[in-house]
């Protein structure tokens, strides 16, 4: 559907490496809509939860210390079937893996410092808008909407 929702985050190394803009530049562009976003340093039990179903892997916990390590943005986006679509802007989990022209084909090396992260299916987007927005996100019309769907 065309109000199809994601969660996308910037995460700590996207920030300190000053890449925000150029996320955000590109979600803009593709025409989706913001619906909220703001900066925020989680604590680990918060990402425990974002990252429920990684639990007992290897790499679990120092996923969940590089993610506490700094501030990371968190966004909703809206638009048509953002979920699939955002995953593939994104690119491969492994940024070797990953297309030049997508986010982490353009951006980064390491699969542990992979930069961005988006939901999978709309199920976890939905419990993800959740757990990063408990306040909700915004609702408005874009004027643009005439111009990027029929
Ligand atoms: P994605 O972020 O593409 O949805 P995921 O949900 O399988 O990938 O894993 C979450 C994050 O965990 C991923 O962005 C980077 C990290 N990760 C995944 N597999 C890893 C691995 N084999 N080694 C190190 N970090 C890994
Ligand atoms: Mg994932």
């Amino acid at each position: 559907s065309n109000n199809e929702r994601t969660y996308i985050m910037i995460k700590p190394d996207g920030v300190q490496r000053g890449l925000v803009g150029k996320i955000i530049q590109r979600f803009e562009e593709r025409g989706f809509k913001l619906t909220a976003l703001k900066l925020v340093q989680a604590t680990e039990a918060h990402l425990e939860q974002h990252y429920a179903d990684l639990k007992g892997k290897g790499f679990f916990p120092g996923l969940i210390k590089y993610m506490a390590s700094g501030p990371v943005v968190a966004m909703v986006w809206e638009g048509l079937d953002a979920v699939k679509t955002g995953r593939v802007m994104l690119g491969a989990t492994n940024p070797l893996q990953s297309p030049v022209g997508s986010i982490r084909g353009d951006y980064c090396l390491a699969v542990g410092r992979n930069i961005c992260h988006g939901s999978d299916s709309v199920e976890s987007a939905e419990k993800e808008i959740g757990l990063w927005f408990p306040e909700g996100v915004n609702q408005y019309i874009s004027a643009l909407e005439p111009w990027i769907f029929e």
